[in-house]
């Protein structure tokens, strides 16, 4: 389809062409159209802008993933679609392993993600064997690597579903979440929560990671200030702000 550059929601639509694409490759699940739909509704209503207490949530997870001693990044195939470039650039930042973890679980799907990581430069993408489980979780979906999910501290869990995060959450991992939906079981179970647009928040997390590098101190005050029922409170409040009249 031709989008012209004049449309006012030019970057909206290019990015639905391309994740309806990604369906069509197997990359996206049918239904990451749906979840990728609720999530520009819910950016509509926070302004489509990072707000402040998102901003403060971003630098938490970047001093967590600093703090981590095995830090992964999960990557579906909605965060593959939007964010391939920015998740892995984050994960070599910090360094953090990167692991694809579907709730739409196919070996061919898998395939299809890890392949399309790798295309883009990720190296080392973990997902192709998943011998461990996370306890919890009935189905195929509790699968995870060895190396990855399963033996990490930290987990940054872009766009998850709420099951996987509270069976992570009871594993013992410190969840850290990027959701738009500041009322989802994720958003609610973890212990950060950034209410921010997956493009937005990836390069704020990536820059907060590089500031905070050589600052400890600062990285200890993040976690221990960090209130994450105080965050959403402060997220649904800006989405009521935006929606009064
Ligand atoms: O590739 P798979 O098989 O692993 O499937 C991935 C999806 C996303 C389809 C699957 O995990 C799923 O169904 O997720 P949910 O339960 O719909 O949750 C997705 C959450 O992400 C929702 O709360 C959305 O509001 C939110 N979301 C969607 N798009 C964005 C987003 N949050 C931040 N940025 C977005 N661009």
């Amino acid at each position: 389809m031709e989008i012209s550059r004049d449309h006012p929601r030019y970057r909206s639509l290019v990015v639905r062409e391309r994740m309806s694409e990604l369906v069509r490759q197997g990359v996206v699940a049918p239904t990451g159209l749906i979840a990728h739909g609720r999530g520009e509704a819910f950016d509509y209503m926070i302004g489509e802008r990072t707000t402040e207490t998102a901003a403060r949530a971003e630098r938490t997870v970047a001093a967590w993933l600093l703090e981590a001693r095995r830090p992964v990044i999960t990557i579906n195939g909605n965060a593959a679609g939007l964010c391939a470039e920015g998740l892995l650039s984050l994960a070599r930042a910090v360094p953090a392993r990167v692991e694809v973890n579907l709730f739409h679980r196919s070996p061919e799907r898998v395939e299809k993600v890890v392949s399309y990581l790798e295309n883009m430069g990720g190296k080392d993408v973990l997902g192709r064997v998943q011998a461990s489980r996370l306890e919890g979780i009935a189905s195929d979906r509790a699968m995870c690597c060895t190396e990855g999910i399963y033996q990490a501290d930290v987990v940054l869990i872009p766009l998850e579903d709420g099951d996987r995060a509270g069976a992570l959450v009871k594993a013992g991992k410190t969840v850290l979440a990027i959701d738009l939906n500041p009322l989802s079981r994720t958003a609610l179970e973890s212990h950060v929560t950034v209410v921010d647009e997956l493009t937005r928040a990836v390069p704020n997390i990536e820059r907060a990671v590089h500031e905070l590098r050589d600052d400890p101190e600062e990285r200890k005050r993040l976690i221990l200030e960090f209130d994450n029922g105080e965050n959403l409170r402060l997220s649904r409040e800006a989405m009521c702000l935006t929606l009064r009249p």
